[in-house]
């Protein structure tokens, strides 16, 4: 028994916040998934199977439902099986696989409606649908009565869809899938999806592939060597698992097929050192592995830069990133006043002095270089120490860039409000 294992496709997806890209983004998407199919037929796979959230949510466009229809079609010899997901769950008659073209969809393309068994290749699927977007009930429970209902010999494969239960790092009612689902319920392989990043529970048992075409710039872990701030820049640009069971009761061999044709890497720029930051972009921007046609690129700017650095860095950066396939730049830099407007500021409002005193005092505390007198606004370091731990924040992170910018922030709205 030989099957693709694919989840978490999302199609329809909007990415809004791409503006005039956001259709370049959706349309690579069903471009992958006929890759993919073309990839099953070359391994002659008994299923392609999608363990939920195909569709971004039940309210995508009827023309895209019929195109990714039309693509299962182009497909005969490839058996399809498709799992609702949290995204597009089987919740009623205005869902996408209760309105044609999946109502009643071709033979070979099976839409799980409810917890069944379904026979292929010479061992089973056993399948446990989403009926709604969140729930606390761990979605695997079901798959162990299946499994006690298909007696006889076969490799026998679960497909459902949910938050592997790690201890803080799932939401209670998000579907929590037990992480040795596969085991306890008698399956030699569990295909799981949900989360967007290729991971494996259960001894190789359980696999959540991620998805197949990259969504997002993955904060959560840097690749190694990576500055802080940076993610994905060495990530893999999406995959789904060729799974192979044997027999039953033998372990499954899964390989991690690439499929995505887009990386997405985020990178900061701190702009005050301009020189320091345009040769460190240049070098990560055109490095061997730099594709700039197949990335996509979140470039967050951040600091305080004067009018003279902020010219020159919007010159590069417009020649820089031109080729990039999308693109985000997040600016978060506030705009730099001259000592001159700050003095000015300064004379004009006393109480806002005392403030901007406090921050350059906060800032010159934790920079080291002051600490005669060892306070601000009358606290002393200790006591902004625990003021810091009751709100559960360390201390450590307030550097002195932190109070600069607190300091910018403020000769920023101090303009707005007076000009
Ligand atoms: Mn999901």
């Amino acid at each position: 028994m030989k099957f693709i294992h694919s989840a978490d496709w999302q199609l329809g997806a909007r990415f809004s916040n791409f503006g005039e890209r956001a259709e370049a983004l959706r349309a690579v998407r069903p471009a992958t998934l006929r890759r993919t199919l073309e990839r099953a037929r070359a391994e002659a796979a008994d299923a392609f199977v999608v363990a939920g959230d195909l569709f971004e949510d039940n309210q995508v466009e009827d023309s895209l439902v019929r195109e990714v229809m039309a693509l299962f079609e182009a497909f005969p010899d490839v058996p399809v099986f498709i799992l609702p997901g949290n995204h597009d769950p089987l919740c009623g008659p205005g869902c996408i696989w209760e309105r044609p073209p999946f109502r009643e969809p071709p033979a070979h393309v099976t839409v799980f409606r409810e917890p069944r068994a379904c026979p292929v290749a010479g061992g089973w699927f056993l399948a446990a649908p989403l009926t709604q977007k969140k729930s606390p009930r761990d979605p695997s429970l079901a798959l162990a009565d299946l499994a006690r209902e298909v007696a006889g010999a076969g490799p026998r494969a679960g497909v459902t869809h949910g938050s592997p239960a790690i201890e803080s790092k799932h939401q209670p009612d998000d579907h929590p899938v037990h992480l040795e689902a596969a085991s306890r319920a008698g399956l030699d392989y569990l295909a799981l999806g949900h989360w967007h990043r290729w991971q494996v529970f259960d001894g190789g048992r359980m696999v959540m592939p991620g998805t197949p075409e990259p969504d997002g710039f993955d904060p959560g872990r840097p690749p190694e060597g990576a500055a802080p701030g940076e993610a994905g820049s060495a990530g893999p640009r999406g995959r789904v698992a060729l799974v192979d069971l044997p027999a039953a009761g033998a372990p499954p061999k899964v390989t991690p097929l690439e499929t995505g044709s887009l990386r997405w890497i985020a990178l900061d720029a701190d702009l005050p050192d301009w020189d320091a930051c345009r040769a460190r972009l240049e070098e990560k921007l055109s490095g061997p592995d730099a594709d700039p046609e197949h990335t996509v690129l979140r470039l967050t700017l951040r600091g305080a830069p004067d009018l003279r650095v902020r010219e020159a860095a919007d010159a590069w950066l417009d020649r820089a990133l031109g080729a990039y396939f999308a693109r985000i730049v997040d600016d978060r830099t506030v705009p730099a006043l001259s000592e001159a407007e700050a003095t000015a500021l300064r004379r004009e409002h006393a109480v806002i002095a005392r403030v901007m005193d406090d921050l350059e005092a906060a800032a010159a505390l934790v920079g080291g270089r002051r600490d005669d007198p060892p306070s601000v606004g009358g606290l002393t370091l200790k006591q902004l120490e625990a003021l810091a731990a009751e709100r559960k924040q360390d201390w450590r992170e307030f550097d002195e860039s932190f109070w600069r910018t607190a300091r910018e922030v403020l000769h920023r709205e101090l303009r707005e409000v007076t000009s």
